[in-house]
C-alpha cells in the first residue's frame, strides 16, 4: 500500500535497520525504542489489523513468532526472555495501521502494561 509506512519498509522505499527477512517477513529495529531492545516483525503482505487476517493466515502469524524466537535466540535473550506483542486498534494502542509484533528485551518489563 502506498500511503503505509511498513509497506514502505518492505519495498526499501524508506531505510530500516533490519535484522530478520524471508519470503513472507521482515523484522527491523523499532525507531522509538521503549526497551534496550525492541523490534518489529511484519508481515510483508498489507494486513491492516488482526482483525483483517484471513483464513490461512494462522501460518503466517506462526511462522512470524518463530522468527521472533530465532531472532531472540541469536540475540542471546535465551536466559532473560523478552516479550512478543501486538497492539490492534485504537484502544490497543496501535498506530501504524499495517500488523506487526514488538519484541522487547534487554530489561525487566512491566506487567500489566499501561
Ligand atoms: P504501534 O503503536 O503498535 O502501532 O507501534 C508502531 C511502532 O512503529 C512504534 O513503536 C514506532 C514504530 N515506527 C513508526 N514509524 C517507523 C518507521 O518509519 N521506522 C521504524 N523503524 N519504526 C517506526
Amino acid at each position: 500500500m502506498q500511503d503505509c509506512i511498513f509497506c514502505r519498509i518492505v519495498n526499501r522505499e524508506i531505510p530500516a535497520d533490519v535484522v530478520y527477512e524471508d519470503e513472507h517477513l521482515l523484522a527491523f529495529k523499532d525507531i522509538n525504542p521503549v526497551a534496550p531492545v525492541h523490534l518489529l516483525f511484519i508481515p510483508k503482505r498489507h494486513i491492516p489489523t488482526l482483525f483483517d487476517l484471513q483464513d490461512g493466515d494462522e501460518r503466517l502469524l506462526g511462522l512470524l513468532q518463530k522468527a521472533a524466537v530465532q531472532v531472540a535466540r541469536d540475540l542471546g535473550l535465551e536466559e532473560r526472555g523478552f516479550r512478543l506483542v501486538t497492539n490492534c486498534q485504537e484502544d490497543g494502542g496501535q498506530y501504524v495501521f499495517h500488523v506487526h509484533y514488538h519484541l522487547l528485551a534487554g530489561r525487566e518489563l512491566n506487567w500489566p502494561p499501561g
